[in-house]
């Protein structure tokens, strides 16, 4: 590294390095120092807010050091790179997890002290990065963390939305969405004016011959807007590598037209030129498994796939390698269908601008690309109508075209006899308005397909790509259980249970090797080691209740159950099953004698997720659910042995208070349709039970710690279609215990049972696609035997340490090793 500075310099530039902190007087020195100098402040008005930034930008300062080494390294070996391309990347706060990661949090913690702050103050003014809905953006974010963990030379590619997943508030018992805008003071990006792209949308082709009598196809004229970089630093856990996440921001471009139209005096609509640019990177979408098809979401991820590849190869360019070893150093994941456009963006660039000839270039995309699926709803099953394609993208139309026309010539070649297949497996589908189906453009543009959990990966493939796995056989095909990581979600969240469990194993390293965990089982029948385990779950449920007192005044007792189901409010998670069993609980207290009820185990039912804004029927389940609480909370006759809490606005840090206090979480979809779930994984990890139903991972977490250690109901997904089609004629009656609970919803118990109506008739006159009748009497029963086994605290709490000790299936870092070895062919970096 050193070598690629001039002779004359070296010197100067070396010794004069800039060195971090070492110690907690350094560290303080270098809070002062940011205080008084970045921040133009004096210490004398150092809020906690100006405490954050300073503490913010002394860790910033020693990570920007491993960064740039990091890059530095991984120019000089040009060793293969991964490319994570993602439209969501829900980060939460950096801060915590920059300290834990380079192990400064201790220096930290009594730094801030002695200068007058408590460190949980500090860390909780950073507002979350939220460029996320949920499951698949944090997806993104703990595969950010694993890859640099493990020392893969990776980087993330994202948008910089301006505003991220709004900001939940509940108002009279309805949602209310408020913009997030998290920009105003963010020191963990670093805008690179000087990377920047020009993008191109609209305009037409010219085809035209080239000097040896070539076809070239040039996409002329229309619209232009500026890509410009903004990078974030990814710390990896005890080890220097540092990586880069890449965010686009848009931005007019600044061409002459534009200095035309101010100099002709036309200001406002230069303006307006401008803010349409800008409009481009200005919001996340904020719907979780539901595609729209609005032009913006397209030009989007245009925008944002055409900047990435430019920068991709462009880096690739400066190794002079030849085009064919572009797949040995370039691996591009593609996280779900948003980043499918990627295909025909490279396809475009070796045809049009390289000049490769079109299986030349075919080859290589297709060995570059590999494509994970999130799901088989198919309202989340992306497709794009024909015209809009043409409209914005008209080069690209054409090579999706001949991409179809090749593959299906190649399909008919395999299976002459079967005319059906062309039309069921073509990338265009022709409906009335023609769509590109861009999950067959996926797989017809990668060289590998994965599912996130094993029963979602069957279920692809014997489903909704069955036609693909007999034209590429079944080796195209793998599955990646999903994971998760346990520094953000075992040891940052839970720092006592994580303290707890390295005093067991032998110290943190089980934090680089899940596996570890499995020492644990040997205290499983420990009387003093459950003892300090059920404590630790009590303070953590203590601050949950601290929480929920001082956000909704409600008092809720730490002893009870806490029953917890946070997540995007869908009717496929079947939030609404879980309101009905609370009803029909409440029903039964009320009709309980007084005697009776002192049997009972009291409980605490928690609720939290955001309902996409257009999603009217999620909005009346979190309707429904404040409703309750509102009678519930307030009844003498239950008292503590029912509470109901919708916790507002749940997100990544919120997630942080929330895991590790749970002692029951409800993971309860419909089989078949959650692909995988990962909070199921972050709740077990933290020492909770789940009732779950058999979908997802809750499959596999099942196989890892037993069946004795989760609390399994309901129809197995080979029974669904059955289920569904008899609903639909007419062999369908409501379970007598949910009728109950209708009864009471409709005369008006929880107010005005209009607001109700669509929930109960979905269910009971509207073929119950969900199956909410069909699971809840075996749902009702199974959390009955939650309160029976509950009782017995010693025995809980030896299921919770033993399915803990049977995790370590569970972290990312096996999963990404999974991706690096089966589809990315990639190794760690040495460092
Ligand atoms: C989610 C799925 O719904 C989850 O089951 C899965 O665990 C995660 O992805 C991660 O694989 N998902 C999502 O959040 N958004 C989508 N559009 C599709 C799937």
């Amino acid at each position: 590294v050193e070598a690629s500075i001039p002779e004359p310099q070296r010197e100067a530039w070396t010794k004069n390095q800039f060195e971090s902190f070492k110690d907690q007087g350094e560290f303080e020195k270098e809070v002062v120092r940011h205080v008084e100098t970045t921040l133009a402040r004096s210490m004398f008005n150092c809020d906690e807010t100006a405490a954050y930034s300073a503490t913010a930008l002394a860790f910033r300062d020693r990570l920007i050091k491993d960064w740039n080494k990091t890059q530095q390294r991984q120019t000089f070996t040009d060793s293969k790179r991964i490319y994570y391309l993602s439209l969501e990347f829900l980060m939460g706060r950096a801060l915590d997890n920059a300290m834990l990661n380079v192990k400064g949090k201790d220096i930290a913690k009594g730094g801030l002290n002695e200068l007058g702050f408590r460190i949980e103050d500090i860390i909780s003014q950073e507002n979350d990065a939220a460029l996320g809905n949920g499951g698949l953006g944090r997806l993104a974010a703990c595969f950010l963390d694993s890859m640099a963990s493990l020392n893969y030379p990776a980087w993330g590619y994202g948008l910089r939305y301006r505003y991220g997943i709004f900001k939940q508030e509940i108002i009279d018992g309805y949602q209310v969405e408020v913009p997030d805008y998290w920009l105003d003071f963010n020191p963990w990006e670093f805008p690179r004016h000087d990377v920047t792209v020009d993008i191109q949308f609209y305009g037409h082709v010219r085809k035209s011959q080239d000097e040896n009598g070539k076809t070239v196809a040039n996409w002329e004229g229309g619209e232009v807007v500026t890509a410009v970089a903004y990078d974030m630093p990814i710390p990896g856990y005890d080890t220097p590598s540092t990586n880069n996440l890449r965010l686009w921001s848009s931005k007019a471009a600044s061409g002459e037209f534009d200095f035309q139209k101010f100099n002709n005096g036309e200001y406002e609509s230069s303006v307006a030129d401008q803010q349409r640019a800008e409009t481009i990177s200005a919001v996340l979408y904020p719907n979780d498994n539901l595609e729209r098809g609005k032009e913006l979401r397209l030009k989007q991820q245009y925008f944002w796939v055409a900047a990435s590849l430019y920068d991709i190869v462009r880096r690739f360019k400066k190794s002079k390698r030849p085009w064919s070893e572009f797949p040995d150093q370039v691996a591009i994941q593609l996280n779900d269908t948003h980043p499918t456009l990627a295909v025909v963006e490279l396809q475009r660039i070796l045809l049009d601008k390289e000049g490769l000839e079109w299986d030349e270039a075919w080859n290589i995309v297709t060995a570059t690309f590999g494509y994970t699926n999130h799901t088989v709803l198919p309202e989340a099953l992306e497709k794009w109508p024909v015209g809009l394609v043409q409209h914005l993208l008209p080069r690209h139309l054409q090579i999706i075209y001949d991409i179809n026309l090749f593959f299906l010539q190649s399909v008919e070649k395999k299976f002459p006899e079967d005319r059906d297949m062309l039309s069921r497996v073509s990338i265009i589908e022709e409906s009335q308005p023609k769509m590109v189906r861009m999950a067959y453009l996926a797989i017809v543009g990668s060289h590998k397909v994965n599912g996130v959990a094993e029963l979602h990966s069957d279920l692809i493939q014997t489903t909704i790509f069955k036609d693909f796995v007999k034209i590429y056989g079944a080796d195209k095909f793998t599955n990646v259980t999903n994971g998760i990581t346990p520094r953000r979600w075992l040891h940052q969240a839970n720092p006592r249970l994580s303290e707890l469990i390295a005093s067991k194993t032998g110290g943190y390293d089980y934090l680089k090797d899940l596996t570890t965990l499995n020492k644990l089982e040997q205290y499983v029948d420990d009387k003093d080691f459950r003892k300090e385990w059920a404590e630790i779950k009590y303070a953590n449920k203590v601050r949950l209740a601290k929480y929920i007192k001082s956000t909704l005044d409600i008092t809720v007792n730490p002893a009870a159950l806490f029953d917890v189901q946070v997540k995007r409010i869908h009717e496929y998670k079947r939030q609404q099953l879980n309101i009905f069993g609370v009803i029909y609980r409440y029903l039964q207290l009320k009709e309980m004698s007084p005697e009776e009820r002192k049997k009972q185990a009291p409980r605490v039912s928690i609720f939290g997720g955001k309902a996409a804004p257009g999603y009217w029927m999620a909005k009346q389940i979190i309707h429904l659910i404040n409703n309750v609480g509102s009678v519930v909370n307030k009844d003498p006759d239950v008292g503590d042995l029912l509470k109901v809490i919708y916790l507002e606005d749940y997100n990544v840090s919120k997630a942080e208070i929330i895991i590790p206090a749970s002692d029951l979480s409800e993971h309860i979809s419909t089989a078949g349709t959650e692909a995988s779930g990962t909070s199921n994984m972050k709740f077990v990890l933290n020492g909770g039970l789940i009732i779950g139903t058999c979908d997802g991972a809750n499959i596999e977490i099942t196989r890892e710690i037993g069946q004795d250690n989760i609390f399994l109901f309901g129809t197995l997904s080979e029974d669904v279609e059955d289920l569904r089609h008899n609903h639909t004629y007419g062999k369908h009656s409501v379970d007598s215990g949910l009728q109950k609970v209708f009864e009471a919803i409709t005369t008006g118990k929880f107010g005005d049972a209009n607001d109700f109506g669509a929930l109960v008739s979905a269910v009971r006159d509207h073929g119950d696609y969900y199956l909410v009748s069909d699971d809840f009497q075996s749902y009702v029963d199974t959390q009955k035997m939650v309160d029976e086994e509950y009782k017995n605290q010693e025995e809980w709490v030896s299921k919770c340490i033993r399915s803990v000790a049977r995790m370590g299936f569970f972290s990312s870092d096996r999963c990404i090793n999974e991706y690096a070895e089966e589809i990315w062919n990639i190794e760690p970096l040495a460092v």
